[in-house]
């Protein structure tokens, strides 16, 4: 069984988050956007989108690191979550994907600490009410099931809507 202690749903503004790496959801590009990428993008400054250049784009469901420049991390986790397309195109695998390769690159950083923000669920358009559950789904089994040294995930809400539906989604699941 694993330590649902260790994840914590928060409502806030995840580029004012402390934790060793920040998520972003990105998009294929990489070269920033609106939503929580360009909340990161504008609170870590210009010297993130130089650094991001240098990868060329990031297919969905991948996952690229940077340094977190002036957020108060170390690292920002970039994924590219799949974009809705009426779940006819793997979307659900997709966003799986995005959750566990974000955190196979944290397990290899060593880091202790990660704040998620709900990926795919605004300009995206994923339903929240399934990548809620994917999200608490993949991250609670893919950390039972791999050796690492996470302590603390956060799962950052920037809406009432969307902290709500992720604490109820939870309920689900824990009981
Ligand atoms: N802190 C935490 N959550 C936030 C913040 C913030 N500062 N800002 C927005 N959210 P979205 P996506 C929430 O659209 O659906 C961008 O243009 C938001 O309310 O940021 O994966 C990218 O460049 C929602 O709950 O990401 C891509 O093109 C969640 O973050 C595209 O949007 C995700 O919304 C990615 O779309």
């Amino acid at each position: 069984m694993w330590d649902w202690s260790k994840l914590s749903i928060v409502r806030g503004d995840i580029t004012k988050q402390k934790a060793d790496v920040i998520v972003n959801a990105a998009n294929v590009s990489l070269l920033g956007g609106g939503g929580v990428d360009g909340a990161i993008h504008k609170a870590a400054g210009p010297e993130l989108l130089k650094e991001c250049k240098k990868f060329h784009g990031c297919p969905t469901g991948e996952a690229r690191v940077t340094k977190a420049y002036n957020l108060n991390a170390e690292y920002i986790i970039h994924t590219p979550g799949p974009i809705w397309r009426g779940g006819f195109f793997d979307e659900e695998s997709l966003l799986r994907k995005s959750y566990v390769s974000s955190l196979k690159k944290a397990i290899e950083l060593k880091v202790k600490s990660i704040a998620f923000p709900s990926i795919s669920t605004g300009g995206h358009k994923f339903p929240l009410d399934t990548a809620s559950e994917i999200a608490l789904n993949t991250i609670s089994e893919f950390l039972n099931s791999e050796e690492n040294e996470i302590e603390n995930i956060y799962i950052v809400c920037k809406s009432e809507d969307t902290f709500n539906q992720y604490e109820e989604s939870k309920r689900k699941l824990v009981g």
